[in-house]
């Protein structure tokens, strides 16, 4: 099986679909793409512009979430969506969250559109400022049964809410002890650490 990931330098969406790779040990190649082709060549690939994007034996997917749906769905081993449908519906949700009400606004495309009058530094600040203002909202309903963020076990949830974190912090946001405790923790799973891209 061919399978190439597309993926850019600090791109929150693409360490998400890397870690699960990796997590399931599934053996790919990495392609990075350059800012100048995101908006050029690439939509070759990937009309939307977005990185990631997941070639399959020739058969390009894209939007992280999607791919990380596949994923579970053809190579299911090392489950990384729970347990029951109760507990798949939880995983999904906060990746939801995540995905769509966090990152989504703070995407850079977004942001330049959005406040084009912003230099690089405000612009960095209001992402760090946006991320830490949902994950506080986030909190409450994480980690309730265990260290993880959804059940018992290492899941999908727990790679979108570690890696949105890690980007606040990337953008000068002040840790938070919730979740660098959260990071702390599931790092403790040795397959977990492994598994972890170095962004
Ligand atoms: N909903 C998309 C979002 C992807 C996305 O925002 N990717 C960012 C990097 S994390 C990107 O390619 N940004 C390029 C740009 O904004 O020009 C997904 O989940 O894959």
């Amino acid at each position: 099986m061919d399978i190439i990931l597309y993926s850019a330098k600090g791109s929150n969406s693409s360490e998400r679909v890397e870690w699960a790779l990796n997590f399931k040990r599934i053996a790919y190649q990495r392609i990075g793409v350059t800012s100048a082709e995101l908006s050029t060549t690439y939509r070759e690939i990937n009309p939307y512009g977005y990185v990631p994007s997941l070639s399959v034996d020739g058969t390009v997917f894209s939007e992280s979430m999607a791919i990380l749906e596949y994923l579970e769905e053809r190579f299911p081993s090392s489950s990384l969506l729970g347990q029951d449908l109760n507990e798949k519906t939880a995983i999904r949700r906060v990746c939801e969250y995540v995905n769509s009400s966090i990152h989504a606004p703070q995407n850079r495309t977004v942001l330049g559109f959005l406040r084009p009058e912003l230099d690089e530094v405000s612009k960095r600040e209001l992402r760090g400022a946006w991320i830490l203002r949902c994950l506080d909202i986030l909190r409450p309903t994480i980690c309730l049964q265990s260290n993880y963020a959804i059940g018992q076990a290492f899941s999908l949830a727990d790679i979108f809410v570690a890696s949105i974190y890690k980007k606040a912090i990337q953008h000068g946001a002040a840790s938070q002890p919730f979740y660098e405790q959260h990071l702390t923790h599931i790092r403790q799973n040795q397959r977990v650490l492994e598994a972890e891209p170095n962004t």
